[in-house]
């Protein structure tokens, strides 16, 4: 009986020792998407269906097109995120 405590004893230091060491989750700045992750079908321009799904790109969408042309080009982008971080 006592033979028997101490293999489980073994068993569950063993399952211890190999336990997953925790997984390091790589921090990926979500925040400032860029133009080709948000142009999904990669013509060149954001479509405001493409700007979407990313909420900061789509508030800002109205302001950034300067040209009022419905979509933003990779300029416009540019100059509407560069004026985003240096507001205020
Ligand atoms: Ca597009
Ligand atoms: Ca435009």
């Amino acid at each position: 009986m006592k033979k028997l405590l101490v293999v489980a004893a073994v068993a569950m230091t063993t399952s211890f020792a190999h336990a997953e060491a925790p997984a390091t989750d790589a921090a990926v700045e979500t925040t400032q998407a860029s133009f080709t992750q948000i142009d999904a079908d990669q013509d060149g321009m954001i479509s405001k269906q493409e700007a979407s799904s990313f909420s900061s790109v789509e508030l800002m969408f109205d302001n950034a097109d300067s040209n009022k042309d419905g979509t933003l080009d990779s300029s416009e982008y540019e100059q509407a995120k560069s004026a985003e971080t240096t507001a205020q």
